[in-house]
């Protein structure tokens, strides 16, 4: 690895946190505004995208179209509550939005569409085309000698799809070293555990055999995720690169982390105001 873990500063650290808690904040806020949502994952995977759009991601808050940006793929679009958070946070799309989330005519859609909303670049509800998307782009971007990156945020319900796995041969087949996937493992999908529902283990030595340059990471743990996308990034390696980040859904709110089944929750209205309250708490936020 490029970057040892003594030198990812205090400071840095301290930055990613204050946005990681921000993302957990802004999603809570959308969430409250229809009483119910894909919460869960956006808590879950706040720190990938602190990481993700405040360390490496080149983008222009105010031209979100700018030719020369990394671009990031959302696959699961009912995960769009977790990326308006961040681009929210990003300066990307505005904080009045909040209000509007899941509304008719909003900008801020329950599920992500391209058409509607500035930074999101794919409509990805149906689960298993982002990362075939991402080769795409990738090969594109690379014929046209760009150094952008492609990111993709996967779940682990689309590791169920064929799709996806074609892609990942495609990847390694055509040396995609500007396509960095993200695989959110919270072991969780609709209709049961991810682990119930298909048995993904062992998923890192499944990418690694795809000829995938690997890495498997505590997804809530900063300094690790930190760690691994530095590597990623900067790795001379011709590979797709993957970080397979292990989360759990409603981190940093025991209410919702104690939840039995957290795909899609509904929160009382008298539970939004204490769940905001366990989120400072959290961060020691008075
Ligand atoms: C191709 C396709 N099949 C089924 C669905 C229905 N669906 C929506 S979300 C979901 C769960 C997918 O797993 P995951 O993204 O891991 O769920 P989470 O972690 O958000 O609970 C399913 C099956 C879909 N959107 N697209
Ligand atoms: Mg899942």
């Amino acid at each position: 690895m490029s970057t040892s873990l003594s030198r990812v500063g205090l400071e840095d650290l301290e930055k990613l946190k204050r946005h990681a808690y921000r993302i957990r904040r802004n999603a809570l806020l959308m969430g409250e505004v229809q009483g119910q949502g894909y919460v869960g994952q956006a808590l879950g995977v706040a720190d990938v995208l602190a990481v993700a759009y405040f360390r490496h991601l080149k983008f222009r808050a105010d031209d979100p179209e700018w030719e020369g940006r990394d671009r990031f793929l959302l696959s699961i679009g009912h995960y769009a509550i977790a990326l308006y958070a961040a681009l929210i946070e990003a300066g990307i799309v505005s904080e009045d939005e909040i209000e509007n989330y899941g509304s008719d005519d909003s900008i801020l859609p329950m599920s992500g569409m391209a058409a509607y909303t500035p930074g999101m670049e794919i409509t990805g509800g149906s689960l298993g085309h982002g990362l075939g998307i991402g080769v795409g782009m990738a090969l594109g971007l690379k014929r046209k000698s760009s150094d952008s990156f492609i990111y993709n945020l996967l779940s682990d319900g689309e590791l169920n799809e064929g799709s996806t796995w074609e892609a990942a041969a495609s990847a390694s087949h055509w040396k995609l070293n500007n396509l960095i996937a993200i695989v959110d493992v919270n072991d969780q999908q609709a209709d049961d555990k991810s682990s119930t529902v298909l048995a993904y283990e062992p998923v890192a030595d499944k990418w690694t055999a795809f000829g995938w340059e690997t890495w498997r990471v505590n997804g809530n743990d900063l300094e690790e995720l930190v760690q691994a996308f530095d590597a990623a990034v900067s790795s001379e390696s011709d590979k797709p690169r993957v970080i397979i980040c292990d989360t759990l859904m409603g981190r940093g709110v025991p209410l919702l982390e104690a939840r039995d089944k957290t795909h899609f929750i509904r929160v009382d209205e008298n539970e939004w105001g204490l769940a905001l309250a366990q989120l400072d708490d959290a961060y020691g936020i008075k």
